[in-house]
């Protein structure tokens, strides 16, 4: 979907910077890497509705990897109204990040591109270090040295921190709690984190890191437990699978809507100064009160169909994070607007409608029952 090389932007920034005093306004432009996966498909939506011009970097696959952000893409080709482009590039290439900042010239840069999968960085650490530590201090570099260069000292950056990096330290977590990470990711966080106050200390950039706690939706990811339980409600609920396998119930987490929390991020950036900031709902459920209320609104029993499966369990378990976000609330003027029990009943509903599309497919024969997500 991105244009192969997409610089059909490059001639009006040029003339927004320096051109004639008949030039329009130029909009804010924001670019944003992960702009393909749950936060990036909201985040955008949210700055666009701000009037923002929205640039996003996404990685070459095979297959397009574009779906959360279609309904809002508009072909290139109409460049009065598409205010979303995309580039190809990606986090382990230092070039690419430094050559869109160039030429883009972004008022705002969201890092979100992450392997975000904790259990899965226990599968490929070195690859989540690549990516998710190495990757942050590339596009920093990248972000100083187009600074160095052009001047462009206005620039501000967010970089995409984890309630994981808390790992054992008991709740409520806070911006002044001890980190203790449990995964390769986690650690891998902590090092964006510190990379970012480092060079927010040595170079002035504006940099924020925000601590966010776990954020769900109709968009999130099918390996994550909470969409991976609401999908299962969906195809049982229908017909489509009995049983789902699942690890440790007993973990909990403080589980916030993604849509509220990309109104965060964004604030972070428009303070006067830049700061770290904590993003929580302050309520925290274990996986079995999800089960119970996910398979409890459609009238199922989630003990008649969850198997426990070793494989599940990861080799460090993060047990218990619940967040303080008073700073945030206090300085950001944040706080979430959708509740624990509307949040999973919004993804059990999306998620049924779902799934009864699918039984059209499977019932026609072009799909197997079994295909499960
Ligand atoms: P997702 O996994 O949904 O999205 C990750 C994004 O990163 C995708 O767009 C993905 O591209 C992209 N990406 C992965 N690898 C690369 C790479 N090598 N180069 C460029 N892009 C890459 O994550 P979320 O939207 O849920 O999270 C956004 C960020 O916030 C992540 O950094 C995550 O670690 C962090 N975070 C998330 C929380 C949550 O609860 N959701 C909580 C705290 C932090 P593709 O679509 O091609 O896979
Ligand atoms: P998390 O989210 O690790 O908190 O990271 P995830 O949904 O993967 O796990 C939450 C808890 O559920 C337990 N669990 C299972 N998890 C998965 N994925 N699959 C299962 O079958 C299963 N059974 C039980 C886990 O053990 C865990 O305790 C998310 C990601 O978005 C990170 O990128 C982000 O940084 C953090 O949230 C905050």
């Amino acid at each position: 979907m991105a244009s192969e090389t997409d610089t059909s932007r490059s001639g009006s920034i040029a003339a927004a910077n320096g051109g004639d005093a008949s030039t329009p306004p130029r909009r804010r432009v924001a670019l944003i890497t992960g702009i393909t996966g749950q936060d990036g498909s909201y985040l955008t939506e949210f700055l666009l509705n701000k009037g923002y011009d929205v640039h996003g970097l996404i990685r070459r696959s095979s297959n397009f990897n574009t779906q959360r952000i279609n309904h809002i893409y508009i072909d290139p080709h109409n460049s009065q109204k598409a205010r979303m482009k995309l580039h190809y590039a990606d986090l382990s290439d230092a070039s690419s990040l430094r050559r869109w900042l160039d030429t883009i010239l972004p008022d705002e840069v969201y890092n979100l591109a992450a392997q975000s999968h904790v259990a899965v960085s226990f599968e490929i650490p070195d690859y989540t270090a690549d990516i998710v530590a190495s990757g942050a201090i590339r596009l920093l570099e990248a972000v100083r040295s187009h600074i160095s260069d052009t001047g462009r000292s206005h620039i501000r950056y967010y970089q995409a921190g984890s309630s994981e990096m808390y790992g054992s330290t008991p709740p409520p977590q806070s911006e002044s709690s001890p980190f203790h990470p449990r995964s390769p990711y986690a650690a891998s966080k902590c090092a964006a984190h510190w990379y970012t106050v480092n060079y927010r200390e040595a170079y002035d950039l504006y940099a924020c890191n925000g601590i966010l706690f776990n954020h769900e939706s109709p968009r999130r990811g099918e390996n994550f437990v909470t969409r991976k339980i609401t999908r299962a409600v969906g195809r049982i609920k229908v017909g489509l699978q009995s049983k789902l396998f699942l690890g440790n119930l007993q973990a909990s987490r403080d589980w916030g809507f993604a849509g509220d929390y990309v109104e965060a991020m964004w604030l972070m950036l428009q303070q006067e100064k830049p700061d770290d900031y904590v993003v929580a709902t302050e309520e925290a459920h274990t996986v079995e009160e999800f089960l119970e209320v996910a398979f409890g609104y459609v009238g199922l029993k989630w003990k008649d169909h969850v198997v426990i499966d070793k494989r599940y369990f990861r080799p460090a378990e993060v047990d218990n994070l619940k967040g303080d976000s008073s700073k945030a609330r206090r300085v950001l003027g944040w706080k979430p607007k959708v509740g624990f029990e509307q949040l999973v009943k919004m993804m059990v509903d999306e998620d049924v409608e779902l799934a009864k599309r699918e039984k059209v497919l499977v019932d026609a024969g072009f799909m197997d029952a079994h295909q499960q997500p």
